[in-house]
């Protein structure tokens, strides 16, 4: 395959990984990585790099202009606790980041987009269990609201100029690999840091929180599966709901003792800002659209995830 594919935002927890696994399919040379950051690793050996920042049309047009890429993957946002510091900020990034790259993608007429959404589109009148692709949607975060909007966008972008944009409504997300950026449920990677380096950790989420979670390896999967797929199996072009596993901090802890059997789970005295965020999201996902379109099935469990993260973060 001759024709680019652009990672924007390819240095953070998603995009570390998803540079990686599109540079072993599709070849270094063809999968650009663009990020306001330079990343860790060595960038002439690992694959071309640009610094891009999305709010900054000229910068992100010469990218264009440059790659003319075939696929885009647009992973630059604000999410919802770092949202919530800076409400104005992360409307301005997570919204007119997406508008400026949707107009590019037109202009250079790229084949295929992806936007990554969020179960954060979700809100307190929302369906607590098993919920569905389509249902009442009041978000309460920055975030959430703009992840509803730009949800709304990238169908308008397919409706009316025929982009051929995918997305899908990630829940939390649990890696080794690199840092989680700022959400409510980085608790759950922390964890097993602190597990492994203390023995002991302090939650910010109390006992009964339950949220929907996924390991890194299925929502990497998930989403080439998805970018892979004849575009007329793709019936929802806002975002898909997408399902791995739902956990609370009791059952990741219990699962945990398992491998660490003196691991001791406490929890923050004062109540922490990102539990009002947590208790207004679901607590697990209806995802038959995708497994019905695309033939989604999760591999990760969390018995399964709980022993690859500790295997790879004691390396
Ligand atoms: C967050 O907690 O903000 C993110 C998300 C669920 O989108 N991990």
């Amino acid at each position: 395959m001759q024709e680019k594919i652009l990672v924007i935002g390819a240095n953070g927890q998603i995009g570390t990984e998803l540079v990686t696994e599109l540079r072993r399919i599709y070849g270094s040379g063809h999968v650009v990585a663009c990020d306001i950051r330079r990343p860790d690793y060595d960038i002439k050996n690992a694959g071309p790099f640009e610094f891009v920042n999305v709010l900054d049309k000229e910068n992100l047009k010469s990218t264009f202009q440059k790659y003319k890429p075939a696929q885009v993957y647009l992973l630059a946002a604000i999410l919802s606790a770092t949202g919530e510091q800076n409400p104005k900020l992360a409307w301005d990034l997570n919204m007119n980041g997406l508008l400026n790259v949707l107009d590019l993608c037109l202009e250079y007429q790229a084949k295929k987009v992806y936007w990554p959404s969020s179960i954060a589109v979700f809100g307190p009148n929302s369906p607590k269990a098993d919920t569905p692709q389509y249902c009442t949607m009041d978000p309460n975060t920055v975030y959430g609201i703009s992840k509803l909007a730009g949800e709304r966008w990238c169908e308008y972008y397919f409706q009316k100029h025929g982009l051929d944009i995918r997305g899908l409504r990630y829940p939390g997300l649990i890696s080794w690999k690199a840092a989680p950026g700022g959400g409510t449920t980085d608790y759950a990677i922390h964890i097993f840091h602190d597990a492994l380096k203390k023995g002991s950790y302090q939650s910010f989420l109390n006992a009964q929180t339950g949220l929907p979670m996924m390991y890194m390896d299925d929502a990497i999967r998930g989403t080439i599966e998805l970018m892979e797929s004849p575009a007329e199996k793709i019936t929802i072009r806002s975002g898909y709901n997408f399902a791995g596993t739902s956990f609370t901090p009791e059952d990741l802890a219990a699962e945990i003792r398992k491998h660490i059997p003196a691991f001791r789970l406490t929890y923050t005295e004062q109540e922490d800002p990102r539990q009002a965020i947590a208790n207004s999201w679901p607590g697990s996902i209806d995802d038959a659209y995708a497994r019905h379109d695309w033939n989604w099935k999760p591999e990760f469990d969390l018995a399964k995830m709980t022993t690859d993260m500790l295997l790879n973060l004691k390396k």
